[in-house]
């Protein structure tokens, strides 16, 4: 089975800052407060497109971050939410998290679409902490960071285009052309032995997947040179290219050895030999090419009008442009089949991080807290502001942190480090 495989970083948009503002009224030396709420921020969405059947973009893009929330402002105007980043994937893609390597969805449907990072929610603005106590807070919410995460997109590649023909007619030679594959190429016939996959980019982020099987020979379909085999490698392919070799170095027959590859085809499964086809008449720059070819063009023109030829040489590249065009051009025409699912494993969609309360621990003489609720009401918390400050002290008591501190052994004076930031023990702070 070919696997293609790449890790993306993604990011949801950080929610915007809540901010603090007070009315300013004629007449009314002290206005109540009205700093706005930031937004939140853009969530990264995972969306399949049927018209993608590779991960070639991801190879030079790796990076996804959505838009940031916008930060609150006075007179209660509240920031704008970031946009939702959403980023296609071909059909069949399974998604894990590269670090644990769990599956957290597989996408199949197209259109499907699977939320993999959070935004950020937007910080409260002071208008939203006004209380009988205190009319007039001075203090706002930071947003809240987007959730991050590396993940690995897996794919089944499923060729598109495969290559068929005798043996030592130049598959792999035209395969190493036009992709990446680097197959053993040589001048005998059977040099490939297991089929290889490459992926084709063309411009305009289009792409497709061909698969070079061995060489085939008469009698394949009853398994004669592992016919069988590697014919069922081609099966699910939408379009074959039937490499012919021109200059017939093998003293074999042209039409001879077309007939003898469509005959193979046919006993081997009907519907594999109506699947569209284009010959494709290689190693065209060697002087008897010239003759053989107008032979087979004749004959293919009287007998199968359908099927399209074109002359190439995957040695001196030439005809190759065209070649790509034609296919490209004949896959946008066929139908695309239905991708089956790829994986039976558990299917979870992501959501938020689960809010777990705090671990405590005593490390090199400083207590550590940790926990993502805890953590969060420090990023969220402007330290410059005395009643923001205030009001986490309020938040660790009410978490019960100040009581399981005390039960863990801390001491007056000891020092509590969450996340970055670092306090005294003191009565003051807790
Ligand atoms: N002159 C010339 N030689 C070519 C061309 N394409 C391939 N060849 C040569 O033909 C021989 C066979 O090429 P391969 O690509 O290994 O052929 P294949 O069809 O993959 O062969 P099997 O794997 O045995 O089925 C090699 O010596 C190639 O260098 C061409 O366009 N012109
Ligand atoms: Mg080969």
């Amino acid at each position: 089975m070919f696997y293609d495989t790449t890790k993306i970083y993604i990011k949801g948009g950080d929610g915007g800052s809540g901010v603090v503002s007070y009315r300013r009224e004629k007449y009314v030396p002290e206005g109540g407060p009205n700093g706005g709420d930031g937004g939140r921020g853009g969530d990264v969405i995972l969306e399949t497109d049927s018209g993608l059947r590779t991960l070639v973009d991801f190879k030079y893009n790796r990076h996804y971050k959505a838009d940031r929330g916008q930060h609150g402002q006075g007179k209660n105007k509240h920031g704008r939410g970031g946009e939702d980043l959403v980023v296609r994937v071909p059909p069949g893609t399974i998604v894990k998290d590269a670090e644990t390597g769990q599956v957290l969805g597989d996408l199949v449907d197209d259109k499907q679409r699977m939320l993999v990072a959070k935004g950020g929610r937007g910080g409260r603005g002071n208008a939203r902490f006004a209380t009988s106590k205190n009319k007039a807070p001075s203090f706002a919410e930071k947003g809240e960071p987007g959730q991050e995460l590396q993940l690995e997109l897996e794919l089944k590649l499923l060729a598109d285009v495969g290559l068929i023909g005798f043996p030592n007619v130049g598959k792999s030679t035209l395969i190493s052309r036009i992709s990446a594959a680097k197959p053993k190429i040589a001048d005998y016939p059977f040099t490939t032995i297991t089929p290889n996959l490459g992926v084709v980019a063309l411009q305009e982020g289009n792409s497709f997947v061909v698969a070079d099987i061995p060489g085939l020979i008469e009698g394949a379909h009853e398994g004669t040179g592992l016919g069988h085999q590697f014919l069922r490698h081609i099966e699910r392919t939408r379009l074959l290219v039937h490499v012919i070799d021109g200059a017939q170095l093998e003293g074999r027959d042209l039409i001879e050895d077309f007939k003898i590859i469509t005959n193979e085809l046919e006993h081997y499964n009907d519907k594999l030999a109506m699947r569209p086809q284009i010959v494709v008449v290689n190693k065209i720059e060697l002087p008897q090419a010239q003759e053989n070819t107008d032979r087979l063009i004749d004959y293919l023109a009287k007998e199968k009008p359908e099927i399209p030829y074109l002359t190439i040489s995957a040695v001196t590249g030439k005809g190759i442009d065209q070649l790509l065009n034609l296919i490209s051009k004949r896959l946008d025409e066929i139908e695309a089949e239905p991708i089956v699912p790829v994986a039976e494993e558990e299917v979870r969609i992501v959501e938020g991080p689960k809010a777990e309360r705090f671990h405590i621990k005593f490390v090199n003489g400083i207590w550590e807290v940790t926990g993502e609720e805890i953590e969060k009401h420090i990023i969220m918390t402007d330290f410059s502001n005395e009643e923001a400050v205030k009001r986490l002290q309020r938040i660790i008591k009410l978490m019960g942190l100040e009581k399981a501190l005390r039960d863990s052994g801390v001491k007056e004076g000891d020092t509590v480090r969450i996340k970055d930031m670092e306090f005294d023990f003191t009565d003051e702070n807790f």
